[in-house]
């Protein structure tokens, strides 16, 4: 695989390397469950019919956990299948095996691997792998991102009505500010679209196919590694880590830098409340 990136750090070129080739492993493997999805069970998370988890999920977080522990045992690992461990680590790999589990599950191809790095509690590396679309988003804080060899660039939209705004809710949280929102995003002569993948809404934001994306709660493994690429791509994000953001997750919004403003008044004071 090509480094697009010849200066950068050994610790992240290394960690790079290895997030890309992982990611796309997992992909593929991920592409062959899909493909005899309707002889996989499926459980339910937590009484929720919605929050839906398969043997797919927990095989490719596995997969990927081996791989990040046997290149660097030291580093902390959170994921959203297998809990968090050495949260105090100089680097933690936040992991979401799918996202997009209700799509994968339902046949449709809006799905992908995320896997996103933390330097110090800052987001620093994400790479999300598309194998429906074969597309691998990636970026390096400070150094760019891409999707496969194209540079991401987010859009320059200054209104919302110049494009399509993604959007998002979930049980249990947070979907009493879902309906208002899309009530002014309308008002304003803007359009929504949701397909079910944060990651992905977040990839296509940074490439400039969304010009922004509002999800009323998300969790960390949904969106970290896509936030790198959206600032690299020169979008705006809220600030997502506040709190207890990374365990427990926050409303999250992220747009091309001319639009941001405009979302962030829609969504109102939940947005950073
Ligand atoms: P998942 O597919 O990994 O579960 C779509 O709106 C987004 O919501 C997806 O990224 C999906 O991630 C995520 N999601 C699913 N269950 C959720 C929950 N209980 N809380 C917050 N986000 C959730
Ligand atoms: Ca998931």
């Amino acid at each position: 695989m090509n480094n697009p990136i010849p200066d950068l750090d050994p610790r992240l070129r290394q960690r790079y390397q290895l997030a890309r080739e992982l990611a796309e492993e997992a992909a593929g493997k991920g592409l062959e469950f899909y493909r005899k999805r309707v002889s996989l069970k499926v459980e339910h998370k937590a009484g929720d019919q919605q929050d839906v988890v398969s043997i797919a999920d927990r095989e490719l977080e596995l997969f990927i956990r081996d791989g990040l522990q046997q290149a660097f045992p030291e580093d902390g690992i959170l994921g959203e299948e297998g809990g968090a461990q050495n949260l105090d680590a100089s680097f933690v790999w936040v992991i979401d095996p799918i996202d997009g589990t209700a799509c994968f599950l339902n046949g449709l191809h809006n799905w992908c691997v995320s896997i996103g790095l933390l330097q110090e509690g800052e987001p620093c590396l994400g790479v999300i792998a598309d194998p429906n679309h074969a597309e691998l988003f990636h970026g390096v804080r400070g150094h760019g991102a891409w999707v496969n060899d194209e540079p991401l660039s987010a859009s320059e939209a200054q209104h919302v009505r110049e494009g399509l705004t993604g959007v998002g809710t979930f049980h249990p949280e947070g979907k009493q500010h879902f309906m208002p929102f899309l009530q002014g995003l309308l008002d304003e002569g803007g359009m929504f679209m949701r397909n079910g993948s944060g990651a992905l809404m977040t990839a296509y934001v940074a490439a400039g196919r969304l010009i922004g994306y509002y999800e009323t709660r998300l969790k960390s493994w949904d969106c970290l590694a896509g936030l790198v690429l959206v600032q690299e791509a020169g979008g705006r994000c809220n600030d997502f880590l506040r709190g207890e953001g990374l365990l427990e997750g926050n409303p999250y919004l992220v747009a091309g830098a001319s639009v941001y403003d405009q979302l962030s008044r829609l969504v109102g004071p939940s947005l950073d409340g």
